[in-house]
């Protein structure tokens, strides 16, 4: 192993050169390292090279498995810690000077406090560990609407991953060097310092665990993970939480949400963006393939997770996804589900808690009709049909991942990299809720969308997580990524409708809602294209709305049924507003607004009262 690494130094770069004349970059990572205690110092160029030389390196530590050339090429493995499988929420800080700005949905400390644990923390971390020095730029480089940041890691498995979710390396360095542009600093340690001659791990981490935001100083710290939104700090740290503060000073929107394009036989193309809580099937809706009777229509990709939308010179939402591949849920996905995931992730993609079959290939539930007659668990163990039967026992974690190109998707949008974005003519909310929601209605105007979308929640299958069948609010799918006050996040949302020439139109819906045996009551997936041409037609003018209680809905006669069977009365059903349900669906309504009051823009009262009025 040792002559190995050796051979592999002796033909690359000198990884220790900085990449970057900027005076405050290379100032601060000699800071940090002075804190941190590296071994040395990795200059990230974001080559292909680089990238080999890292996975073999992480080939021969134990991290990564190489799997099956002919099955998975240029595919890798890893199983993470058993404690290190998930974002922990409990961990996550918003440290914003005031504890009222950061509000009553995020976790706060006092910013000087924590600086104090986090140099605490940090101190000697990285010990007998390489530092990498990762530029990523979330966006397509050099786009007006893109950010940069400079992570500092000690984890090779962050540094490739980020290869695939962002654009990292020279080009980055190129861009923080020609137009000083700030730079958003991200600490990150697995927090398991080597002592000389101590073994490593496969997957070093801390039972301790920190993701801090410092929202005025435009810092994100992280301690103790390595994996997903804890330790890939362009995500949902950046991505989200410290980019939505920026949106908020400046005008625009950093959501948690899907974009993609509808085109029409004719080539008339409509991009929509879409905010759903977790277990919804985002990455699904993402990458849609149009059921038969809608021969020509095309469904593309955009982005699966988050979208930076800001207004453009006219006056129209423009967007663009910050990212540059998909860190998606494996477990449940397949041909059948999204065969367009299945399609992107089958090359060069990286499998962590997934299960690793005989053949050097993965596996996870719900990825084939019939499970492999063995493989190895995401825990290493051997796992066979028989001994789940037994012991209940998963054979890949349920939060297991894959991370893949963007460009490998075959429903990846001609415009995906545009600089400058997409143009938004609709935006949609869901999420699953077994009754009192209908398949599809539109918001009457911004404001009752925006309360549409604030008041939005979904309900748990998963009984560890709470009382089956309770709603949990989640407002616009940002209440664990908003990076400051839920109720000025609102507020925000409001004001951005002054500063439209057109605002796109709301929608929500629902593919989840259940008939009295308890089955659900629409086929999703495909099908879901009917609601979406509907979506298309009403913001083109070209469909009618039934005017309801909540918003409008469309005829029957409104949506394209051609290639299904499904009668009137069933539609009627799916569709029905029942009053009686709705009048206490606006009492739950009241428990999350009494927890935001003090900063609730006025608009969400009025919608709440008006909505009440109507039923
Ligand atoms: O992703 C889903 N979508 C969106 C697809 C574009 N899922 C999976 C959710 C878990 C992540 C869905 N599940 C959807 C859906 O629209 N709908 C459902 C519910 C459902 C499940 C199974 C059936 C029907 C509906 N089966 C049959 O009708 C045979
Ligand atoms: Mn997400």
């Amino acid at each position: 192993m040792k002559t190995e690494t050796k051979a592999v130094s002796r033909i690359t770069r000198n990884t220790a050169v900085p990449l970057s004349e900027n005076r405050h970059l290379l100032r601060w990572v000699e800071k940090m390292a002075q804190l941190t205690k590296p071994a040395s110092i990795h200059w990230v160029d974001g080559s292909q090279r680089e990238y080999q030389d890292l996975c073999s390196l992480m080939v021969a530590s134990g991290t990564f498995i190489k799997l099956n050339d002919k099955l998975w090429p240029g595919c890798y493995y890893a199983r993470s810690d058993a404690n290190d499988v998930a974002r922990v929420e409990d961990r996550t800080y918003i440290c914003s000077l005031s504890k009222d700005s950061a509000g009553p949905t995020n976790n706060w400390e006092n910013p000087f406090d924590m600086r104090k644990k986090l140099k605490g923390l940090f101190s000697g971390a990285m010990q007998g560990r390489v530092m990498y020095v990762l530029p990523f730029s979330m966006g397509p480089i050099g786009s007006p609407m893109s950010q940069i940041g400079v992570q500092l890691t000690d984890s090779p498995y962050v540094v490739v991953n980020m290869r695939i979710m962002a654009r990292i390396g020279r080009p980055v360095f190129q861009e923080i060097d020609k137009d000083q542009k700030r730079v958003v600093p991200c600490m990150h340690t697995v927090g398991a310092p080597l002592a000389p001659r101590q073994k490593d791990v496969p997957w070093p981490c801390n039972r301790e665990k920190y993701i801090v935001h410092f929202p005025e100083t435009r810092e994100i710290w992280s301690y103790g993970s390595g994996y997903g939104g804890n330790a890939l700090l362009g995500k949902k740290c950046f991505a989200l939480r410290i980019a939505s503060n920026i949106a908020r000073d400046e005008g625009w929107m950093a959501e948690h949400m899907l974009i993609l394009g509808i085109e029409d036989p004719h080539g008339e193309k409509t991009y929509v963006a879409a905010a759903f809580p977790s277990a919804c099937g985002k990455t699904n809706f993402a990458m849609m393939v149009p059921p038969a009777g809608f021969e020509g229509w095309k469904v593309w990709t955009v982005g699966d997770d988050i979208a930076w939308i800001k207004p453009d010179a006219s006056g129209r939402l423009r967007a663009i996804n910050p990212e540059a591949g998909f860190f998606g849920v494996a477990p449940g996905t397949s041909k059948k589900t999204n065969p367009n995931a299945m399609a992107t992730l089958s090359s060069n993609t990286i499998f962590t808690n997934v299960a690793l079959t005989p053949e050097g290939g993965v596996w996870w539930e719900g990825m084939t009709d019939s499970p492999p007659a063995e493989c190895i668990d995401w825990q290493g163990r051997k796992w066979t049909p028989e001994i789940a039967q037994e012991t209940g026992a998963k054979a890949a974690h349920p939060n297991a991942r894959f991370t893949a190109p963007a460009s490998q998707c075959p429903t990846i949008d001609s415009a995906w990299e545009d600089p400058n974005g997409v143009p938004i003519s609709a935006i949609i909310f869901g999420g699953r809720r077994a009754t009192t929601m209908p398949l599809v209605y539109q918001a009457f105007n911004w404001s009752a969308g925006v309360y549409i979308g604030a008041t939005m929640g979904s309900e748990m299958t998963a009984a560890a997580t709470g009382a089956v069948g309770k709603v949990r609010r989640d407002p616009m799918a940002m209440l664990p990524f908003c990076g400051y006050h839920m109720g000025d996040y609102f507020r925000h949302w409001i004001k951005m409708q002054r500063t439209l020439a057109v605002t796109p139109r709301i929608f929500h819906v629902n593919w989840f809602r259940k008939d009295s045996d308890g089955n659900f009551q629409w086929p999703g997936f495909g099908q879901n294209m009917r609601v979406l041409k509907w979506i298309v037609d009403r913001v083109r003018g070209r469909a009618q709305g039934k005017e309801t209680p909540i918003g409008w809905t469309p005829h029957y006669e409104d949506i394209n049924w051609s290639g299904m069977d499904f009668s009137p009365e069933r539609f009627a059903q799916l569709q029905t507003v029942n009053r009686e349900a709705w009048r206490g669906e606006v009492m739950q309504h009241e428990e999350l607004f009494i927890e935001l009051h003090d900063h609730l823009p006025p608009e969400m009262v009025y919608e709440r009262e008006l909505l009440i009025c109507r039923l």
